[in-house]
């Protein structure tokens, strides 16, 4: 029997977005069968099922957070993700990008995310981009989020819709998540910039696209926090010379938090570096030794998620 091409989709965004919400919701009402199900409560990052008979996976990915991961470090996860499903040959159906409509505006983590995603995917993949607003259940006034959601095409996804996005909303519901999966499913599948970049011309993260990006942004970070850290010391002598105790005890804390923020995006910096092709070619390898793995299973074991498997999705939409 010829085994059918697997296909994925990723859900992307930064933290809570709404990113688990929405891959937990595809498991409603669907029976879990299979052995990788955890429970039905549990929280999976990759649900696995039948489209129209077609194998597919939908997978949750890490985001851009401000607390405890540099932005360096996340990318370097993201880009584990996109590096395993184009080396196994899994193909890329689309991306769900969500956006809460509850913020007020685009700024910090989110502005910085959305600049990393559009470089990430590249111009030719943003036919298989979604770009989705959440939460519109926490809205006090709809009027506010439909200003809010107009502004947000005005001023950053017109371009990218020019080019072939598809803008929505998703309502919270599992019949809303079902629909936005069936027309990316529709699409041809992909190859994102960040990809070819990697995996086809052997560049590191920091040579690519988005990872210049984003370690310029790291880069200026590194030399706030250096200069943070610095005058903090200085100040801290100060009181030391000064035998002031509770200034000096409440410098300490301050300098220590700086320290610990500073190392985070040491770390995010060095993360950059990393050859992730080679790295997962090893990896891979490894994982290809069961030899009764799916390449889904491959996947999971790769970059680390766990796995729901459901029977079918019901999709009325789809023909
Ligand atoms: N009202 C509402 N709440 C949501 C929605 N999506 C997520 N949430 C809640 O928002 C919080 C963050 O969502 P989560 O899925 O953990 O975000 P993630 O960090 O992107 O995975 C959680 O408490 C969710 O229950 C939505 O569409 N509507
Ligand atoms: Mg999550």
């Amino acid at each position: 029997m010829p085994s059918q091409a697997e296909n994925m989709i990723l859900v992307m965004g930064v933290t809570g977005t709404g990113k688990s919400y929405f891959i937990n919701k595809l498991k409603e009402g669907a029976a879990g069968v299979g052995h990788d199900i955890l429970s039905h409560t549990a929280d999976v990052n990759m649900i696995q099922t039948t489209l129209s008979g077609s194998p597919i996976a939908i997978v949750d990915t890490p985001g851009f957070d401000d607390t405890t991961r540099s932005d360096g470090e996340i990318l370097r996860e993201i880009t584990k993700f996109l590096v395993a499903q184009y080396k196994l040959g899994i193909k890329l159906k689309g991306i769900i990008y969500l956006h809460r409509i509850t913020d007020v505006r685009m700024q910090g983590s989110a502005l910085q995310y959305f600049e990393m995603f559009r470089r990430l995917c590249g111009e030719d993949a943003f036919e298989n981009v979604a770009l989705v607003t959440t939460m519109w259940g926490l809205l006090k006034d709809k009027e506010v989020g439909l200003q809010r959601e107009e502004q947000l095409i005005e001023k950053f996804w017109e371009p990218m819709m020019e080019m072939g996005s598809y803008a929505t909303s998703f309502d919270g519901s599992r019949e809303s998540a079902e629909g936005i999966i069936s027309v990316l499913f529709g699409k041809e599948d992909v190859v994102l910039r960040i990809q070819k970049e990697i995996v086809d011309e052997g560049r590191v993260i920091e040579e690519t696209t988005a990872g210049a990006y984003v370690k310029k942004e790291v880069k200026a970070r590194l030399v706030a926090k250096t200069n943070k850290v610095r005058d903090l010391t200085e100040q801290l002598n100060k009181a030391e010379r000064d035998r002031d105790l509770r200034r000096q005890k409440s410098l300490e804390k301050a300098r220590d938090e700086a320290e610990r923020e500073l190392r985070k995006e040491k770390r995010g910096r060095e993360g950059l570096k990393q050859d992730i092709g080679k790295e997962m070619d090893a990896t891979i390898e490894q994982q290809k030794r069961q030899k009764w793995a799916s390449r889904f299973q491959i996947f999971a074991s790769v970059v680390g998620v766990s796995v729901a498997i459901i029977a079918n999705l019901i999709l009325p939409f789809v023909m």
